[in-house]
């Protein structure tokens, strides 16, 4: 989509700091981060979110996760412990609508709740 972040990320049109990469996944790190490490974890291809998703989506939202684990690994804190979490929607708190996963760590998290 032309007037996505994310997409303009995927394309290499915006600049960000990657972290990992394969042939239908890209991570790196957000500008607003709210841990000490804080990924987001993305799709290559548009949809808005996980409302969006459909039948031949599970297989990459599925790979998100195995890139969840590698890049807990490669940042060193697959021991210590991370969240991986999607926004979906406003009163989640999505601002962004290109699907997202956040991987958050290196401190104690708080709580999930309202
Ligand atoms: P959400 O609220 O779940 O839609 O989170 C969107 C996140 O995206 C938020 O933590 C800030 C981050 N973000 C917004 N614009 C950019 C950008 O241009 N580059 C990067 N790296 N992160 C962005």
């Amino acid at each position: 989509m032309s007037d996505c972040i994310f997409c303009k990320i995927v394309e290499g049109s915006l600049p960000s700091t990657k972290v990992y990469e394969d042939d239908r996944v890209v991570a790196f790190h957000d500008i607003q981060p709210a841990a000490p490490i804080h990924i987001l974890i993305i799709p290559k291809k548009h949809f808005a979110s996980l409302n969006e998703a459909g039948e031949s989506d599970w297989e990459v939202i599925g790979q998100i996760h195995k890139a969840a684990q590698e890049i807990a690994k490669k940042l060193d804190v697959a021991d210590s412990g991370y969240r991986v979490v999607t926004n979906c929607g406003s009163n989640a708190g999505q601002v962004v609508h290109h699907l997202h996963y956040h991987l958050l760590a290196g401190a104690k998290l708080a709580p999930l709740g309202v």
